[in-house]
């Protein structure tokens, strides 16, 4: 049974407003360029998002991956860095507290999220195996493909859908799960790839119930489960708001008993832990932590540090009890609802529910005129940069990529652009300019035009690819 979804932070909490944990210590001023300006930097960055630089945005929604501002605590761990090449005293600092949150034995430092997806791919599949998930991450499925594997999709089907209200799109639809067991063979499936807070679904959760009867099924066919933990603080807030039963129970709790269904985890420490940079692997088998711990000296660095510095691992480890805080989380995810809000009274088409780390506009909706082949989110995403030089980030058929058997686009039904919050980086003040910029691109609509694609790497193409104007 499930909760109604509150439409309002306020709804939920009463009629005070919420506002943040914190109070602001240090400044970085931000600079706005002229519109000349602009224009000459997105024709230089071949609208592309992740060209332009960085000094030539005004508010950066690209991502919320190591963009956090960190806190006065965790700048001063960075001063507590053991900097020894082997044994730092931050590794077992933060050994300890990843088992204590998350409740995993085993802990593989790595220097963000793609090297612990990366050793766990290379240590659990082999060629011809098949990987079911909910719904591909960009980096996920290309570590599973180059693993030898076959990602499939078995998120629910309200999922694909950007306005359906579904409370938990992140959920495993179990009936298509098992018919793929029976269709390839549970020998072939090395571990289901769970992630929390679905990312490219835009931020949807998967409900504890959901994981529970995941993880009966993985037992009844000796199947291993293996959790994305990037945006799981996240999720555990959705089921506390919306799952019956937990609404008493803090963040935290809600955390390590999802986690506790699981068989490990791997994390990018720089969406939930509120770091610059950093990651993990964690693992309950003995014979997977060998294998990666192994594997980690080989391609991060050794396994007391894989990648990051002594300093790093203490701030991730302050990180990450700050990140469990329940007001943290919930005037985290209000900001993010606070800005889709906004859009949502002025008509503009988002995914609905508003998901955890990002308001996601649904460029199908808002450029009909634009077939998929012009890369509507991709427009948008330039559009909106050069309106007001705020940075957003595509998610429709550029991140989708290539088929690797047939060599076609994907064409994903969610063809998204992500407005990203940083974590602790932006006021309320900055999601009002957001959301008027928005409006204003979504005024001139009628007039803008796709793009075509220039330049295009052979993986993660989105990141590098370079796109013109169609006249
Ligand atoms: O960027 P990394 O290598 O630290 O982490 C990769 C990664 C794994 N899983 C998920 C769900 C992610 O969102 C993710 C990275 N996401 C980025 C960079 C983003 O902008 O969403």
């Amino acid at each position: 049974m499930t909760h109604a979804i509150p439409q309002t932070m306020g709804q939920q909490f009463g009629r005070r407003s919420w506002a943040e944990p914190w109070k602001i210590k240090m400044v970085e001023p931000l600079r706005m360029i002229s519109r000349a300006e602009r224009q000459r930097a997105m024709t230089e960055a071949g609208y592309n998002t992740f060209l332009l630089r960085s000094e030539d945005v005004y508010i950066d929604l690209l991502t919320d991956s190591g963009t956090s501002a960190m806190s006065d605590r965790q700048w001063a761990g960075m001063m507590l860095g053991d900097e020894a090449y082997a044994g730092s005293r931050n590794f077992y600092h933060l050994e300890e507290t990843v088992q204590k949150y998350y409740g995993y034995r085993y802990l593989v430092p790595t220097h963000q999220g793609r090297g612990a997806e990366h050793l766990i791919s290379k240590a659990l599949i082999k060629p011809g195996d098949t990987i079911p998930g909910n719904m591909y991450f960009t980096t996920t499925r290309l570590h599973q493909e180059l693993a030898g594997g076959t990602f499939v999709d078995v998120i629910i089907d309200e999922a694909h859908d950007p306005a359906n209200l579904h409370p938990f799109k992140g959920n495993v639809d179990l009936n298509k799960l098992e018919a793929l067991i029976k269709r390839v063979g549970a020998d072939k499936i090395p571990y289901v790839s769970l992630a929390g807070t679905v990312n490219m679904a835009g931020g949807q959760p998967v409900s504890m119930a959901n994981v529970r009867l995941l993880r009966e099924l993985c037992n009844h066919y000796g199947l291993r489960l293996y959790l994305d933990a990037t945006r799981m603080v996240e999720n555990a807030f959705f089921i506390q708001e919306r799952e019956a039963g937990y609404a008493d129970k803090p963040v935290a709790a809600i955390l390590k008993e999802f986690c506790s269904y699981t068989d490990g985890a791997w994390m990018s420490a720089k969406k939930d832990h509120l770091v610059n940079i950093g990651g993990w692997l964690a693992v309950n088998h003995e014979d997977v932590f060998e294998t990666a711990s192994n594997l980690v000296v080989v391609y991060e660095g050794l396994h007391t540090y894989g990648g990051m510095a002594g300093r790093d691992m203490e701030a991730v480890a302050i990180g990450i009890e700050e990140a469990v805080q329940d007001d943290h989380i919930r005037s985290r995810i209000g900001q993010v609802r606070y800005l889709g809000e906004l859009l949502t009274d002025w008509g503009i088409p988002i995914v609905q529910p508003m998901g955890g780390h990002a308001i996601f506009v649904d460029a199908k909706r808002f450029y009909p005129h634009i077939p998929q082949q012009q890369f509507p989110a991709q427009t948008l995403a330039a559009e909106l940069y050069l309106d007001s030089g705020i940075r957003a980030m595509e998610r429709g058929v550029v991140s989708a990529g290539r088929d690797p058997a047939t060599g076609d686009h994907r064409y994903p039904a969610l063809e998204l652009v992500r407005l990203t919050i940083p974590r602790r980086v932006y006021t309320q003040a900055h999601m009002d300019v957001t959301a008027e910029a928005v409006k204003a691109v979504y005024d001139a609509r009628e007039q803008t035009r796709g793009l075509r694609m220039v330049y295009e790497p052979k993986y993660l193409r989105f990141f590098q690819a370079r796109f013109e104007r169609i006249e």
